[in-house]
């Protein structure tokens, strides 16, 4: 294991848009071994980027202004993330970068509901910090308000340790405030509950949208077609972000810690 080379890639990350790096041998994330092989055989570690939010951003009464800030969180991570799979195999280590949330497997039984690596997890193993009531990864510096990110490496880099403390500071904020009664506290939460709130004009609206015009009689279709409903989904489409509820994130700033 190269100290300078793991000391080199973190520096990387870190400045090309990762405001958080860790590093976390394959071996301790057995949970993802098939997947992370089928990325690549030969990956030895996983490196995890995040990326924090604008929290006066995602606070923002203007869904917009939270889906904007989302985009370009998540591009921060994917920066991070590439830019340094490419310096890596420029040293001649096999890399790829690998998605935060799309895309993502659709078929059954997962039906996008997994990733080839939950992010929260190789947070957690690397020592970003802990799980929070809102299941959701908690960081001493930035909340929940972070992007995670990653890529696997056949570089035997140096791997962090999980943290000691609990970062959440059980305040139940995040609890309190969801809109959709999602959240029961220890990381439980209601998927479909979260779902209907958080994805308003994705997928289902969208099948739902088919159902409706396909049922239509021809002069009724015309109204279906000029709804905001679907001028809305359009957007979602164009910019690849389609949440609208940021709640257990922004609320969560785990203040036992200062910053
Ligand atoms: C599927 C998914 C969802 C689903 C299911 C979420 C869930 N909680 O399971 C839905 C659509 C509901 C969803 C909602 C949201 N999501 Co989402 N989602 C994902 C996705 C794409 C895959 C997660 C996955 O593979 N889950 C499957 C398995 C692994 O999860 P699981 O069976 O529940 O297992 C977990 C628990 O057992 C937990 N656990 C184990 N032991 C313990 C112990 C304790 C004490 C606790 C608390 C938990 C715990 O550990 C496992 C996770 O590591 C990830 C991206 C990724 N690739 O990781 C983003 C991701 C988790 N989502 C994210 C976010 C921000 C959101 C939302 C805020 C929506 C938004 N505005 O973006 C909400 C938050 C809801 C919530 N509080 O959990 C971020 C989280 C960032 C962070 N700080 O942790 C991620 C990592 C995306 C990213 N790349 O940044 N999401
Ligand atoms: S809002 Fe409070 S209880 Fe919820 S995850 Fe953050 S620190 Fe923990
Ligand atoms: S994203 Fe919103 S609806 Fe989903 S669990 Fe968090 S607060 Fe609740």
């Amino acid at each position: 294991m190269s100290q300078a080379l793991t000391e080199k890639v973190k520096k990387i990350a870190l400045s090309h848009g990762a405001d958080l790096v860790a590093i976390v041998n394959v071996s301790d994330l057995p949970e993802h071994n098939e997947s992370i092989t089928s990325i690549l055989p030969t990956s030895q570690t996983v490196i995890v980027v995040a990326a924090k939010h604008s929290l006066a951003a995602i606070r923002s009464t203007n869904n917009q202004v939270a889906q904007f800030d989302t985009i370009h969180t998540y591009d921060a991570c994917a920066r991070a993330a590439h830019i340094t799979a490419r310096f890596l195999e420029s040293a001649s280590f096999s890399s790829a970068a690998v998605p935060a949330f799309i895309p993502i497997e659709m078929e059954s039984p997962k039906h996008g509901m997994r990733g080839e690596i939950c992010w929260r997890r190789a947070g957690v193993r690397g020592g970003l910090g802990s799980y929070g009531e809102n299941g959701l990864l908690v960081t001493p510096e930035f909340g929940s308000a972070i992007r995670i990110s990653g890529l696997v490496t056949s570089a035997e880099l140096t791997g962090d340790s999980p943290l000691d403390e609990d970062v959440c500071d059980h305040c139940m904020k995040c609890i309190e405030a969801c809109p959709a009664g999602a959240l029961m506290g220890e990381g439980k939460i209601n998927k479909k509950l979260c779902g209907d709130v958080i994805f308003k004009y994705g997928l289902r609206f969208f099948q739902d949208f088919i159902i409706d015009l396909v049922n239509k009689q021809p002069d009724e279709a015309e109204a279906v077609i000029n709804s905001y409903g679907l001028r809305e989904m359009w957007q979602t489409f164009m910019t690849g972000n389609y949440y609208y509820c940021y709640k257990c994130q922004s609320q969560c700033l785990a203040t036992k810690f200062p910053r």
